[in-house]
């Protein structure tokens, strides 16, 4: 037992999608590594550590199985631990993932109802989903595994699991915010989900805000329940069980990032920028395509600073990258029109013949080279309407080697309650505020500027993100990472089908 204090258990992944996208071109299978905050939290910490994760693999169309197991039987061998696919229908993908997922919780969750929408369909295709998910755990793991859910497309997993095995450990972490209950209580299901938040053993939240919300909204169906504990972790007694809920931050591998801002291609990428724009100071937003994400609200900001200040103008450049996501849901291909139009009106209005005032990329770059953006930017300009956490606020305070970078964040932002001392704070609604803050930031002096920098990269430094782990696991199964059995092997592979692959 001492060797092994898990008792053999391993740790069990799952979330909505595996940390790749696959995609079919003619005949053709082509994957590519999956971009977002849970994938950059969790594969390294995953890497090299014995264990299974549970996905989707993100394929619209159908795939057969043994091509399947053939894309991924690599992949698991060369990340350390195997990757399971749960595979989806056309039809629920749009209605679990586009639909209840993502019209109906994502929207609710981040406080914009009016993106809501509430059909039952979406609600019977999440439960049907999350019940194929439970059933593809079951199937691969043991009972004395560890299994950790992640975010909102599984808040009925634990349920479902423990329909077979009422005894199985299962803990879930929420990386979107928590509502209160005045906006939680809309959800047609809301007793329905809350029941199922209540299944797991312990409920991770970003925030001290949303766990308190949890809290809130679990007292309004259980006003009896009893909460024991002080600080980030409490425990919630019910007559029907307990449930352990608690607020831990999620963060970034501080490490791995001080070694991208490093890399070749970013000192190259950094240099380049500098050619392109000589003395201008760079403002930088790295987002996913979002409406949470505060982006319009961001350049109509620019826009009244390069208004009002005569004198700042062809002295910044603002670089906005915009990550394609969830293309599937309407909202967010009228998003990226009224975008596009945005930057077309400001550079319309503004531009000079040696002087384009905002530059837009509408696709991922490779890590290396986002790294090399972060360290040439001299303002990030991280402002979501509401946001989980926010990871995009952390990578960029590492990357800045030299500490003479601003970090302006907004207030609801999760990273808004550890980054508060060194970051400009800001509310992303009131434009003409966030537009005095990005001029505030162009004459702030290099001592101030430092100061502020070497406290953000000593936050994230020690909160990293193998503190979030550890301490994740820690109040959820009594284990450090460590504690998991690495190795597992890779699943044997079928006969080589490489002509349908890229
Ligand atoms: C959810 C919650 C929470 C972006 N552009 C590129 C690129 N990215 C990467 C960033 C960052 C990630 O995408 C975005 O993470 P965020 O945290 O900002 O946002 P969500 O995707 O909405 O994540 C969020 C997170 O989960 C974790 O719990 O913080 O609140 O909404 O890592 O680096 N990566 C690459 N090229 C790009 O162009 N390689």
């Amino acid at each position: 037992m001492k060797d092994n204090p898990n008792g053999g258990g391993r740790l069990v992944v799952v979330s909505n999608r595996l940390p790749l996208a696959l995609r079919r071109e003619g005949d053709t299978w082509r994957f590519e590594a999956g971009s977002g905050g849970l994938v950059s939290a969790l594969g390294p910490v995953l890497k090299d550590r014995g264990g299974i994760w549970v996905g989707w693999p993100g394929n619209r169309e159908p795939i057969e199985r043994n091509l399947l197991r053939h894309i991924l039987g690599p992949i698991s061998k060369s990340s350390g631990y195997r990757l399971i696919p749960v595979t989806l229908e056309a039809e629920e993908v749009k209605d679990y993932y586009e639909g209840f997922a993502n019209a109906s919780i994502w929207p609710l969750f981040h406080d914009l109802q009016t993106e809501c929408l509430f059909y039952p369909r979406f609600w019977e295709a999440y439960r049907a989903v999350n019940s194929r998910f439970a059933r593809v755990v079951s199937r691969h793991s043991r009972h004395e595994d560890f299994i950790w859910v992640h975010d909102y497309h599984l808040m009925n997993l634990a349920l479902e699991l423990k329909k077979k095995d009422r005894e199985r450990r299962c803990a879930f972490f929420l990386h979107i915010p928590f509502p209160p209950p005045d906006i939680f209580l809309k959800l047609p299901w809301r007793y329905e989900v809350m029941e199922a938040l209540a299944a797991f053993d312990f409920v991770g939240f970003q925030t001290l805000r949303d766990r308190q919300n949890f809290q809130a909204c679990l007292r309004a169906f259980w006003p009896s329940s009893r909460i024991r504990g002080r600080g980030p972790v409490v425990r919630i007694s019910r007559d029907e069980g307990d449930v352990i809920a608690g607020a831990l931050p999620i963060s970034i591998d501080y490490g791995h990032f001080e070694t991208l801002a490093r890399s070749e291609m970013a000192r190259e990428t950094q240099k380049a920028l500098r050619q392109t724009h000589g003395d201008r100071k760079i403002y930088l937003g790295v987002d996913r395509l979002d409406y949470t994400k505060g982006v319009l609200q961001r350049l109509e900001a620019y826009e009244r600073t390069l208004e009002q200040n005569e004198e700042l103008r062809e002295k910044v450049v603002f670089v906005q990258i915009l990550v394609p996501s969830r293309e599937g849901v309407g909202a967010y291909s009228r998003l990226r029109d009224e975008i596009a139009q945005t930057v077309s009106r400001i550079n319309g209005r503004f531009a000079t013949t040696g002087w384009v005032p905002l530059i837009f990329f509408f696709r991922s770059l490779p890590p290396e080279e986002l790294a090399g953006f972060y360290r040439a930017a001299d303002v990030a300009v991280v402002t979501p309407l509401r946001d989980g956490m926010n990871l995009v606020a952390k990578e960029y305070c590492t990357c800045q080697l030299d500490n003479d970078g601003i970090l302006i964040l907004s207030e609801f932002a999760g990273a808004a309650g550890q980054l508060a001392q060194g970051a400009l704070l800001v509310n992303p609604h009131d434009i003409e505020g966030l537009s005095k803050v990005l001029k505030e930031a162009f004459f702030m002096d290099l001592k101030d500027r430092r100061k502020r920098m070497r406290r953000l990269r000593q936050i994230v430094k020690r909160r990293d993100i193998f503190w979030w782990v550890d301490n994740f696991l820690r109040a959820a199964a009594g284990k450090a990472l460590r504690d998991f059995p690495p190795g597992d092997l890779a699943p044997l592979l079928p006969q080589p089908l490489e002509r349908h692959l890229s």
